[in-house]
């Protein structure tokens, strides 16, 4: 349910339901987990690289796995056990994850594409906020994610209509990175993600986490902050590298250490 490849130290993990628009089930949802884990755990693996396979990226959760006509289902457990440990891992893990949008992000799909750090998407993609469709609250970080990115009008128009948003618009606004063509976009991410992968590593997951640290933290905890990171990268391999090459006029080569 989710391919695994690793080049160039970059892991590129898709999710591969195609005919249900890669929309999760237990199955999908430990696999993903995994090939996450793997990133956080395999020093070799420097980036992530997230996709999905046919014509669209994820469709959020199956809905035909969560059947109240079966009894109700606790959403809350189904969300406690799959959606938010994936989404920990995802903000958690200190290596970029860029993410690829080849179609519709739903759901829970589309909140993920906006956990990850650097989202691209092909132009004729688009985002749904489908929970409204059937009920439900956003989830997967979403309610946390959209009014910081877009504002609270924006936020709450898309999340109370559950009206398509274009990947043009969602690029003008803030929700991702930018529009790719659509032939383009596989190589562009792949490009992007091998660029990140062959970067300081150490630095650009201290990066990471300081800019999502902002959420919560006031001026001064943030520069107090930027301090103690500062501090570490600055006793890094890499650092040493970067300022050996720059003063050499050399292309550095960073080990990711
Ligand atoms: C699907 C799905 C799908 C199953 C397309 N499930 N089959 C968390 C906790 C627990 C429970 C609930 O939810 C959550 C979080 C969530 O993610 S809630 C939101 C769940 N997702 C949705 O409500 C989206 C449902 N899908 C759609 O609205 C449409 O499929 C979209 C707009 C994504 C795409 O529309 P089309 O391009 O017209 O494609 P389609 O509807 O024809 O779908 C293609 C096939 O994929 C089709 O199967 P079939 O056998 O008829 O070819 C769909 O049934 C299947 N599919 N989404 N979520």
């Amino acid at each position: 349910t989710v391919l695994e490849d690793v080049s160039h130290g970059v892991l590129r993990l898709t999710l591969n339901r195609p005919d249900k628009l890669n929309a999760f089930n237990e199955d999908m949802h430990l696999a993903l987990r995994a090939g996450f884990e793997r990133a956080r755990d395999e020093a070799e693996i420097r980036a992530v690289l997230l996709t999905g396979s046919g014509r669209g990226f994820c469709a959020g959760q199956d809905l035909g796995d969560r059947d109240p006509r079966n009894g109700t289902p606790d959403l809350g457990h189904t969300i406690e056990t799959y959606y938010n440990p994936l989404l920990r891992l995802i903000r958690m893990l200190e290596k970029p994850v860029v993410c690829a949008v080849n179609g519709v992000a739903a759901g829970a799909g589309a909140n993920i594409a906006f956990a990850c750090d650097i989202t691209l998407a092909a132009r004729s993609s688009r985002f749904i906020q489908a929970f409204a469709k059937i009920g439900l609250v956003p989830d997967s970080g979403g309610t946390w994610s959209l009014p910081r990115l877009i504002g609270e009008a924006r936020a709450k128009a898309l999340a109370l209509t559950a009206e398509p948003l274009s990947a043009e618009k969602a690029a003008d606004w803030g929700l991702i990175w930018k529009v790719v063509d659509d032939q383009q976009l596989l190589d562009e991410a792949t490009k992007l993600a091998q660029q990140l992968a062959s970067g300081p590593t150490k630095g650009l997951g201290l990066t990471k986490r300081a800019i999502q640290a902002a959420a919560t933290n006031s001026l001064d905890q943030q520069l107090d902050l930027e301090r103690d990171f500062q501090r570490e990268a600055g006793h890094s391999a890499d650092y040493a590298e970067g300022v050996s090459a720059f003063l050499e006029k050399r292309t550095p080569e960073f080990k990711g250490q």
